[in-house]
């Protein structure tokens, strides 16, 4: 249910066809980006989570290396400058795990109406961007500015380690990681531990959590979105 155009142009590509709808829900995703982050940019969160709930939406591709992230028009909208963003009719959100809260309660999918379920989804999202990206991402982005072998970057590795530890714990007699059921919370938490900036060989030892990202990224819906993302994202 997805089309596509890129930043700037007026029609809209898919099968030739112009078919623009101004109250559809945008998603701002890379058109092209460096080689490393293709594959593992946080726009495939939202993407992800829309192909699972059904969400008819129309992808906005951005130039990464063309600096379309620094025009003033798509600062307005994040001024952070960086994507996944969305504009829904309207209602600009920015941040991976703020959009797929959003989409969850809009939708009514991927997320427990009650208030109780809804709040371990909430924990748990947290949880993936909070307790463990920040370890795993502070250690990669130590590692790749030269930081390999030091004492920070070690004690990285074992607050990273001590995280996952944990995680493995908690899954080893869990489907999913908030509820029984597949949530938005399994989103972020396994796009944050299979992306690339996530040194893989810290998971190794923990099979619960080996297994846990085996069986989410099993789905079909993501599988649908890789694909989809790999033939239409250009690397630089
Ligand atoms: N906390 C943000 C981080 C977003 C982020 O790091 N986006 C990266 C791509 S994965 C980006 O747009 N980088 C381009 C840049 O910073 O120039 C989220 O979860 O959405």
């Amino acid at each position: 249910m997805a089309r596509w155009r890129l930043a700037g142009t007026k029609s809209f590509s898919a099968c030739g066809r112009s078919d623009y709808d101004a109250r559809m829900l945008k998603v701002y995703g890379f058109s092209r980006v460096n080689e490393f982050a293709r594959g593992n940019t946080r726009d495939l969160r939202v993407l992800w989570a829309a192909e699972e709930m059904g969400l008819a939406y129309e992808i906005v591709g951005m130039d990464h290396p063309n600096r379309d992230l620094d025009g003033d028009e798509f600062r307005a909208k994040n001024s952070f400058g960086q994507l996944p963003v969305i504009d829904d009719d309207g209602v600009v959100v920015t941040e991976s795990g703020a959009i797929l809260l959003y989409l969850a309660r809009k939708s009514g999918k991927l997320m427990p109406r009650d208030l109780a379920g809804e709040a371990q989804v909430l924990r748990w999202s947290i949880a993936a961007l909070s307790s463990v990206e920040l370890p795993v991402l502070a250690m990669w982005f130590v590692g790749i500015s030269g930081g390999r072998g030091t004492k920070p970057h070690d004690a990285l590795r074992q607050w990273s380690d001590m995280r996952l530890k944990q995680l493995d714990g908690w899954l080893a007699d869990r489907a999913f990681v908030a509820t029984e059921e597949f949530t938005v919370a399994d989103i972020l938490m396994t796009h944050v531990l299979s992306a690339g900036s996530t040194d893989q060989a810290l998971l190794h030892p923990y099979t619960h959590v080996r297994s846990y990202l085996a069986r989410c990224m099993d789905r079909p819906a993501w599988k649908k979105t890789i694909d989809a993302y790999s033939k239409r994202v250009a690397a630089a």
